[in-house]
């Protein structure tokens, strides 16, 4: 199985993440996004988006990260990371979904102008763009910092896709400069992830 990916892609993380975690192993192909190589053409026929992650299994093409996230897992016999039970399932879906369509757009604003422009040489962060994702994290933060109050991870059914999705953006959390340093329970749950080896494994 072959990934394409960027070592500071936080979506390409929460693959590698499952990945390790599942004991799956990956040929792992650069794309290197500072040099633009997501526009070639032979890059585009894997991904018309000019995104990784991507994963090639024998001819089968998949992209996005939490649909490749849900396949590695449901090839893995015996993993707890994605329930069968049906509401158990349903659980981590939601979170799934949360993560990409409330919880990412300040993430990815925030590690766009504060950590990677920087790294990248790319400029100065532009205020108007950070004001914005402060404002949309701060409140799905929020939400999700109430969440974990009397929890260890995110779904009832124990670690899961879900705690995967979400943290492996947090990587940066004072480079980026998130907003989420106040927050505990958050923070506690971020600490517990840290502690994985599936974490470890993969700091960029
Ligand atoms: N929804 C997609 C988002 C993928 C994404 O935004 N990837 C970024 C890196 S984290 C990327 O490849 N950006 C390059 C570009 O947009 O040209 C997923 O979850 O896989």
């Amino acid at each position: 199985m072959r990934l394409y990916y960027h070592p500071r892609s936080t979506c390409s993380r929460r693959v590698l993440m499952t990945a390790h975690h599942l004991g799956t192993e990956l040929d792992l192909v650069l794309v290197d996004l500072i040099q633009g190589a997501q526009h070639a053409p032979d890059f585009l026929q894997l991904n018309p988006n000019h995104r990784v992650p991507v994963l090639e299994h024998e001819g089968f093409v998949l992209w996005e990260s939490y649909a490749i996230m849900q396949y590695l897992a449901d090839r893995a016999p015996g993993s707890d990371l994605y329930p069968r039970d049906l509401r158990s399932r349903a659980d981590v879906n939601r979170w799934l979904f949360w993560c990409g369509q409330d919880f990412m757009p300040g993430v990815s604003l925030l590690n766009w102008e504060n950590a990677i422009k920087a790294l990248a040489g790319l400029g100065a962060p532009d205020a108007e763009a950070v004001a914005r994702g402060e404002g949309l994290l701060t409140e799905a933060a929020g939400i999700l910092d109430a969440h974990l109050t009397r929890r260890e991870w995110i779904c009832g059914a124990g670690l899961s896709l879900a705690d995967f999705a979400l943290g492996a953006p947090l990587i940066d959390q004072e480079r980026a400069r998130l907003p989420i340093a106040d927050l505990p329970h958050l923070q506690r749950w971020l600490g517990r992830l840290r502690a994985l080896d599936a974490w470890k494994a993969t700091v960029a």
